[in-house]
């Protein structure tokens, strides 16, 4: 095979998640910017994540978010997931959510009072059994655990009660299944977060054993982190299990994956083909969402802007790279990179969704097809995401 059709072979290989709350509506905490045509229901965000996946050809699988994305009984889980099969797609990461009642205010595993453990933990349990339903291989968990004053709790304790629902939420899955434990710097907790970094992350999963993995959040952490370092490092150590992709200026922005810094994003994608890690046992998610654009083609954009940063992490010259690296030829090595960074890849992927019998611009091909006048016409009340409210 010769480079370029590794390159293309690699790529029409890639899958690419997207999130179910992507398509809801969202906003930030002071107003949300309703869309007319938005998924009703979960049944609606699976329609619209079938048209992202026509028109990509990427990104075949859908996250849900638990409750978000509740329906009646195991059985409609089981449904839903024959939904999406019928539509070209299948369920994804299950993610859980305890973030979000009245009863987290403390928090929800770490939380002091053990009848909210319980609570929370009895959720996380769900949605393993939800997984068994959906056939989803992954569980994500973030949690909002932390404290706002010094004082307040007992950091140490509240790392022994996180570890015992991690431990707890483990023995539950099956021999396919894995949980993903996924870190964030801070908020809603401003003192102490109790995943707040990598590391915190990285130690449970080492604890638990190979079923526990690291989620690399790329809007969770502080400004200036080097998050390609962190994702080479858990590679080596076969500790990375997923990504969510988003784009951020100042904190958690949730915008598209590769537009507030490609080169980034490039970054990131180039310690991953240089890990191995461009595999099934790496989840590529998008973690985003859409306040104010329209949001089926900003998702369709933001795969696409993953695909450019994969494809340019391909092009990379990895012999030449190597030898000027062991000459210790600075500028040379880092004009290797840069010479991948810098090549326009539109034309390469044009190509390749052609070969792949695909519409060469995904947008357009999006926007001709009139499914947004379609959804607008038929959805009536469509509903918010459930975040960022
Ligand atoms: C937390 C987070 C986590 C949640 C999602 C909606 O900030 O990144 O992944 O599940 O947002
Ligand atoms: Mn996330
Ligand atoms: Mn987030």
């Amino acid at each position: 095979m010769t480079a370029v059709a590794a390159v293309k072979a690699a790529l029409r290989s890639q899958a690419i998640e997207t999130p179910s709350w992507a398509y809801g509506n969202s906003g930030t905490r002071f107003k949300v910017f309703a869309q007319p045509g938005v998924p009703r229901t979960p049944w609606e965000k699976l329609d619209d994540a079938a048209r992202v996946h026509e028109h990509t050809g990427v990104a075949p699988t859908v996250a849900l978010h638990i409750p978000w994305d509740r329906v009646e009984d195991l059985e409609g889980y089981a449904e839903l997931s024959e939904y999406a099969q019928e539509r070209g797609l299948r369920l994804g990461v299950i993610n859980s959510n305890v973030f979000q009642d009245e009863d987290y205010k403390l928090g929800s595993v770490c939380h002091p009072d053990p009848a909210v453990r319980r609570k929370a933990l009895g959720h996380l349990l769900e949605c393993v059994d939800i997984m068994d339903a959906t056939g989803s291989r992954d569980l994500k968990l973030w949690f909002s655990d932390g404290t706002n004053y010094p004082g307040q709790d007992d950091i140490r304790t509240r790392q022994d009660r996180l570890s015992e629902a991690l431990h707890a939420v483990y023995e539950r899955l099956g021999t396919d299944q894995r949980m993903l434990l996924e870190y964030k710097l801070f908020e809603p907790a401003f003192y102490a977060t109790d995943v707040p970094d990598w590391g915190t992350a990285y130690a449970h999963c080492l604890k638990l054993g190979p079923q526990a993995k690291v989620v690399v959040d790329t809007g969770h952490h502080a400004p200036g982190t080097n998050i390609e370092f962190i994702v080479a490092l858990l590679l080596r150590e076969q500790k990375l299990g997923a990504f969510d992709f988003n784009s951020r200026f100042y904190a958690d922005d949730d915008l598209m994956a590769g537009a507030a810094d490609p080169f980034q994003l490039f970054r990131i994608m180039y310690e991953v083909v240089r890990g191995g890690g461009l595999t099934s046992e790496v989840a590529f998610m998008l973690d985003q969402c859409h306040n104010i654009e329209a949001k089926i083609p900003a998702i369709i954009r933001s795969v696409m802007n993953v695909q450019e940063a994969t494809a340019k992490a391909l092009l990379v010259d990895g012999d030449a790279l190597h030898a000027a690296q062991s000459e210790g030829d600075v500028l040379a090595a880092n004009a290797v990179l840069m010479d991948a960074y810098n090549t326009d890849v539109r034309p390469l992927l044009a190509q390749v969704r052609e070969e792949m019998g695909l519409a060469p611009d995904p947008v357009a091909a999006y926007k001709a097809s009139g499914w947004a006048e379609k959804i607008v016409a038929e959805r009536v009340g469509g509903t918010q995401a459930g975040w960022g409210a």
